[in-house]
């Protein structure tokens, strides 16, 4: 399929998605979010891809949020549309059943944090810079930024950043836990695939499970959490991987999962 505002690229097993708005720093307006959704659709049954990279076009910016420029011309009608299809995006990548990492590659602020939030890891090159300026605006974070943020940061970091709309660096990001990984910028992508091919050598259906599990627990009681990852565990012993996997052990080599 042809996108205009966002690249798609299949590496390896690896799906490259890059938002393609460099002059407007890549804000998210509703069509660079409507195509961000069907490329995940594209990619998401196809067995050659086993993870995404999500990443900004150019040196300067990830995605500087939503497009204010769009956003201050919306009537009510549109906004709720804009905020439904939205808030569908991000939990699409929350809940995406193969690994994906946003590569912050500069400004990642406002919709644009939100964005690498909902990811299932960030890296960050050193130049990158995170923050949740909604409040400058004179409106909040809208796309799960007051939600996401204290799950990842804790709930003082998390109000500091949203109340104050001060941006941070790289690594004061890193030191807070909002990025898993620092990289120089020319590493950026390789320090995402890196953590990428590690997942690729491992049983694809447990992976799978480990997302929804860590997900889905969060926002269950710790009780309530035991028991899924139970019954996520249970259904692992129905799979060809468990058996490859535990024979592989035994056997002294490696697996050749199947991810079935
Ligand atoms: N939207 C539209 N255009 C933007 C933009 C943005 N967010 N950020 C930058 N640009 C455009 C600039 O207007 C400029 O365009 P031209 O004037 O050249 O046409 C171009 O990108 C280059 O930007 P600057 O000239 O400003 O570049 P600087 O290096 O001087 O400054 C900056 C970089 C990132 C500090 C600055 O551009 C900036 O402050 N940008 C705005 C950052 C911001 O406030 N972001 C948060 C936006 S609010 C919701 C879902 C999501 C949201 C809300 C609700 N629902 C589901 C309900 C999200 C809200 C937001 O993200």
């Amino acid at each position: 399929m042809a996108y205009e505002l966002i690249l798609l690229e299949k590496i390896g097993k690896t799906a490259h998605i890059t938002i393609n708005r460099p002059k407007a720093l890549n804000a998210l307006n509703v069509k660079t979010m409507n195509e961000l959704q069907e490329a995940l659709a594209e990619i998401r049954d196809d067995a050659g891809v086993g993870g995404v990279i999500i990443t900004g076009a150019g040196e300067k910016s990830f995605v500087a949020g939503a497009d204010i420029k769009e956003l201050a011309g919306q009537d009510p009608v549109s906004a709720k549309e804009f905020s439904l299809a939205s808030q569908k995006i991000l939990g699409y990548i929350e809940q995406f059943p193969k690994p994906i990492i946003a590569a912050v590659n500069g400004f990642c602020l406002g919709g644009g944090c939100e964005l690498a939030m909902a990811c299932h890891m960030r890296v960050a090159s050193k130049n990158a810079r995170f923050g949740q300026p909604e409040v400058s605006l004179g409106i909040m974070p809208g796309n799960g930024g007051t939600q996401r943020l204290p799950r990842l940061v804790g709930k003082g970091r998390a109000l500091e950043l949203v109340l104050t709309g001060n941006m941070i660096d790289a690594e004061e990001a890193h030191r807070i836990g909002l990025v898993n990984r620092l990289s120089a910028p020319e590493a950026l992508i390789a320090t995402a695939e890196e953590i990428l091919s590690a997942i690729y050598s491992k049983g694809p259906v447990a992976v799978k499970f480990c997302i929804e599990a860590v997900n889905h627990g969060l926002e269950l009681t710790l009780e309530e959490g035991i028991q899924l990852e139970s019954n996520l565990f249970g259904l692992c012993f129905t799979t060809e991987d468990m058996k490859e996997g535990t024979r592989a052990f035994i056997e002294k080599r490696k697996p050749d999962f199947k991810g079935k």
